[in-house]
């Protein structure tokens, strides 16, 4: 009876074994490239890089292609970028948000991290516009951020074009004395900050949080009429009846990791990993910090970040 009983286990499992044998045989990872999207901002280059090393430590090939941030999700929908690893709900929710309901894109699901993207200036900037962090502040001490550039109104340094789009609707939907002027790129905003410092200058520039400023500087971001779903949408919401765009982004973002429909078929080992991945804020803050304040290449700060945090992504590997 009881060797029946081992021999109809042995059967079963020895069938099971064959049954599943072509399962995992079909479950191997296409060997073309994997399309990994790099932007224009630091953590998003190297964690970019990172993850690419993950894959390869898979056996995955990785192919980085300079893509537009806002444009990617598109790409990603199509199957020309196969994931994009840092989806900041504050500049790219609306971009995603269009993707997803156009399909062949999913969430694959949230890091660790909470975000907030906005107006944001250092700590000295409050002693000439004590009313700071209140964005009505900011009509009272225009006149203090005015630059050649802006006459008398105050200037507000944006960050690229492709981050957040709708900052001049923002100034004109509450009526704020400033003038947007974007910078080229994440580098001139920080030369700006660095130039400020020397003389304690006021300004507002864009910032975002987890980044490497907030080791170097103090500050805090302007606090603009709390955002609520639909702002951006329905001029019924937020402080003004008329207008769409009358309040600040989410001051509790997500960061999301989105991806290709077909990943999880062409390769889903690539996949399953990516869906474990999750980074914390200062995680993230770090690897921008490597780049930003080390000066490393991206691909060097990926490297000595995986050997430095083996114990934060070996589990994911399994
Ligand atoms: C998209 N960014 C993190 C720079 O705000």
């Amino acid at each position: 009876m009881k060797s029946n009983f081992k021999n109809a286990i042995a059967a079963l499992t020895f069938g099971l074994a064959l049954s599943v044998a072509p399962m995992i045989a079909s479950a191997e990872d296409s060997s073309d490239p994997i399309i990994i999207p790099i932007h224009n901002w630091s953590s998003q280059i190297v964690m970019s890089h990172v993850v690419g090393q993950l894959f390869q430590k898979l056996g995955n090939s990785v192919e980085y292609v300079s893509t537009d941030s806002q444009a990617v999700y598109e790409a990603v929908r199509q199957g020309d970028a196969t994931l994009e690893l840092e989806v900041w709900e504050g500049a790219f929710g609306a971009s995603f948000n269009a993707a997803l309901e156009k399909g062949g894109i999913h969430d694959a699901g949230d890091h660790n991290a909470v975000t907030r993207e906005d107006w944001w200036y250092p700590l000295w900037t409050k002693e000439s516009c004590p009313g700071l962090p209140d964005w009505k502040a900011l009509n009272e001490c225009a006149a203090k951020f005015a630059t050649p550039e802006t006459g008398d109104k105050g200037r507000f340094l944006g960050g690229p074009v492709d981050w957040l789009k709708h900052d001049a609707e923002r100034v004109d939907a509450l009526d704020i004395n400033f003038t947007v002027v974007n910078a080229g790129s994440a580098a001139a905003l920080w030369a700006e900050l660095a130039s400020a410092e020397k003389t304690k200058r006021p300004v507002v520039i864009f910032n975002w949080t987890p980044n490497f400023v907030e080791a170097l500087y103090p500050g805090e971001f302007v606090e603009f009429p709390k955002w609520v779903e639909g702002c951006n949408k329905d001029p019924s919401v937020g402080p003004n009846p008329d207008k769409t765009y009358d309040c600040g982004n989410p001051a509790t973002g997500y960061l999301k990791k989105a991806a290709w429909d077909g990943m999880k078929d062409k390769w889903p080992k690539a996949h399953t990993l990516l869906t474990k991945i999750s980074f914390t804020n200062p995680q993230i803050a770090e690897m921008a910090k490597l780049v930003d304040i080390d000066e490393m290449e991206p691909e060097d700060a990926a490297s000595a970040w995986l050997k430095a945090n083996e114990s934060v992504w070996s589990g994911w590997l399994k």
